[in-house]
């Protein structure tokens, strides 16, 4: 008979735990929806931190947060470099992973109470996450039919000609989704002189690169200068959709310039692309909706309980589901449970 040693260094990181994260990420979306709209980012970021933490006990894993909520100092919980997981009995070794986490993506976008807030993270085998600084990222993300096509040097028309011709359409026809700053008021600019149509978004560049590589979410690709954090669980998620995605770090400051080098980034102006965010050979991708989007939709609660609306992605096994959930807090009572 196996010994349990055996059983647990026999399990594959993608099939036996992308279910237990669909549940971190639920129980992040649900504690950090309850404080929809009520104007306490700090509170909505706390609710959602806590929740995911906790959900993270329940969990096989020896895993170590790479990119989280900051470093040890100014983060009490999930960290940069926290274990978590459930301590293994006598004699058995859970899998060894590296997290990325963003219990909520869009702070703001869930104390306001707008589209487009998720409880997100991505996990690799260890050395599979890019540990990236917490600084801006310069990106460019589309579909899988963009492969290889973008140029992060070249210019903003040429990228648009190019994405056009990949999806066979005219660059009139595309949609680019780029975040609401002033710093990218020369690049709307210039989407706007080529003729394709712009979404700005006041946050979450996550969601909508993930939605550039899903068809029928109304995105073709985002361009832009958002979190580097994210620019790595993006690239998780372009790994496992084959997304096309191209970033750099924006490395400004000398302070910046240090603290990369002290990371071992020898290269800091270096091109990346999703397979350098996200090397991993098995990565698990999770993210769940707090307010409505275009990707997914928001937690909706009904008295007795909840649903919720996930997407579940693994690389190497090649499975991408949307996941539709309702949670009874309580018994099932006589509201009974909603189709929709
Ligand atoms: C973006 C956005 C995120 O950070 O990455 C942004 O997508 C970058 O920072 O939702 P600025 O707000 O300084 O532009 C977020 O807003 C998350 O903080």
């Amino acid at each position: 008979m196996a010994s349990p040693t055996h059983i647990a260094t026999k399990m594959t990181i993608e099939k036996d735990l992308a279910g237990d994260f669909i549940r971190v990420v639920e129980a992040a979306a649900i504690e950090s929806a309850r404080t929809v709209g009520h104007g306490d980012r700090e509170g909505s970021d706390h609710a959602a931190v806590q929740a995911m933490r906790h959900a993270f006990e329940d969990v096989a894993i020896n895993g170590t947060i790479v990119i989280g909520e900051g470093e040890r100092d100014e983060a009490p919980m999930l960290y940069i470099g926290e274990r978590v997981g459930t301590a293994p009995p006598a004699g058995v070794e859970y899998p060894q992973v590296d997290i990325a986490v963003d219990p909520l993506e869009g702070t703001n976008l869930c104390a306001t109470g707008t589209a487009g807030s998720i409880a997100v993270l991505a996990v690799a085998e260890t050395g599979g996450l890019l540990h990236a600084p917490d600084c801006y990222m310069q990106k460019i993300i589309a579909g899988p039919a963009c492969r290889d096509a973008l140029d992060i040097d070249a210019p903003v028309k040429y990228n648009l000609k190019a994405i056009a011709h990949c999806l066979d359409r005219e660059v009139k026809d595309l949609t680019i989704m780029v975040l609401d700053r002033p710093r990218h008021a020369d690049l709307i600019s210039q989407i706007r002189t080529s003729g394709a149509r712009i979404r700005l978004i006041p946050d979450g560049d996550l969601s909508a690169g993930v939605s550039a590589a899903v068809r029928g979410a109304g995105v073709d690709a985002v361009m832009g200068t958002g979190g580097a954090p994210e620019g790595v669980i993006t690239a998780a998620a372009m790994r496992c959709l084959g997304g096309e995605m191209v970033a750099r770090l924006v490395i400004d400051t000398p302070e910046l310039e240090e603290r990369v080098e002290r990371m071992g980034i020898k290269d800091a102006k270096r091109v990346y692309t999703a397979r350098d965010l996200a090397p991993g050979k098995q990565i698990i991708f999770a993210a769940c909706g707090v307010t409505e989007g275009s990707l997914l939709h928001g937690v909706r609660f009904f008295g007795d309980g909840c649903r919720t609306h996930s997407l579940i992605m693994t690389y190497a096994d090649r499975q991408i589901r949307f996941v539709d959930s309702v949670h009874m807090f309580k018994e099932p009572g006589r509201m009974g449970v909603r189709l929709y």
